[in-house]
């Protein structure tokens, strides 16, 4: 799936019901009193994180988010209803900006906040009578809700990192592995910036995994290599190139893994992976990106990985 990091939406609370203007009509008493109800007040929108949303690309081409409106007050004091929140789903790891302010992090499931405000509801006439005013044909409207636009950028907290020297077919192994479509070619250095993809495990989860350029092609890390991501990763998968012209397998291993070991957690599970051919030695899985001859199995230990 193509993986959508970045939105900008506008949220706009429900507006207030207006306050009811409404006189008592009853046979036996010719001039009532004044029974108009109050307004509900509007829905509020609410943002929450939920473990389920792989990204944020239902908010693509869905920009506009409007909580309900709250009902108006009727005769008979009836107050008109609350309108119902709006919850918006999103992954987890989303922050939300609002004016260049940082106003949430959504990390955990579960987590909700509040990015709109309702409208108050309006004030019928009833709570305007006194001993002077018996008959008062004042009544408030409902104001407004909030309206806003926020900025909403994931922060990806990766559970797997395709690493290794520089055309070593990282980009390839995501893109086999996750349908990403990150660019693939004959040279090194051809992806700059982290690739995601994703993956969903027996249990429905996402897990995500990025495709980092961190190494030059001598093994050392590259400035810009993004390597602090490797920190909360779960699971390295250390791409190696095979075929003609390619170093064996081990010595590329034995170049680029001593310093992307030095950014990657303890407990870290480390595969091997051979690209260019499907039969690779026991130390590694010999994966195709061409044929996909090999990725079920490396997708599989993966996932296996990660259940522990
Ligand atoms: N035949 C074959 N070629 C592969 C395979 N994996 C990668 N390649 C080739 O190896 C070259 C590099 O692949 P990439 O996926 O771009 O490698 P990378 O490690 O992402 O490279 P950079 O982003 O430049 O560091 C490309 O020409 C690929 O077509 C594979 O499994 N089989
Ligand atoms: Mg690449």
């Amino acid at each position: 799936m193509t993986f959508v990091d970045h939105a900008r939406i506008h949220v706009e609370g429900g507006a207030g019901g207006n306050g009811a203007v409404s006189f008592r009509r009853e046979a036996h008493v010719p001039k009532g009193g004044p029974d108009g109800g109050n307004g509900g007040r509007g829905g509020r929108v609410l943002m929450v994180a939920d473990e389920k949303v792989p990204d944020l690309g239902r908010f693509r081409y869905d920009i506009h988010h409007k909580a309900e409106r709250g009902e108006h007050g009727g005769g008979r004091n009836r107050h008109g209803a609350a309108g119902a929140d709006l919850r918006l789903a999103v992954p987890l790891g989303t922050r939300v900006e609002r004016d260049g302010n940082l106003i949430a992090s959504l990390d955990e499931d579960g987590t909700e906040i509040q990015v709109a405000q309702g409208g108050d509801g309006g004030v019928g006439n009833r709570a305007f009578r006194s001993a002077t005013h018996q008959a008062p044909r004042k009544a408030v409207p409902g104001t407004g809700g909030e309206a806003t636009w926020l900025t909403l950028d994931l922060r990806l907290a990766i559970d797997v990192a395709i690493v290794g020297l520089p055309n070593s077919g990282k980009s390839a192994v995501l893109n086999a592995l996750t349908g990403a479509r990150a660019p693939v070619a004959a040279y090194p250095r051809t992806t700059q910036e982290p690739a995601f993809g994703a993956l969903r495990d027996e249990a429905d989860r996402i897990l995500l995994i990025a495709d980092l350029p961190g190494l030059a092609e001598d093994g050392s890390p590259r400035r810009d290599g993004h390597l602090e991501q490797l920190e909360r990763a779960r699971v390295l998968v250390h791409c190696a190139a095979t075929g003609p012209g390619a170093i064996p397998v081990e010595d590329a291993l034995a170049l680029g893994r001593p310093a992307l070991l030095e950014h990657a957690s303890d407990t870290v599970t480390e595969i091997t992976v051979a690209t260019g051919s499907a039969s690779a030695g026991a130390a590694a899985v010999g994966v195709d990106a061409d044929t996909g001859e090999g990725v079920a199995d490396l997708r599989a230990r993966i996932l296996e990985a990660l259940r522990q």
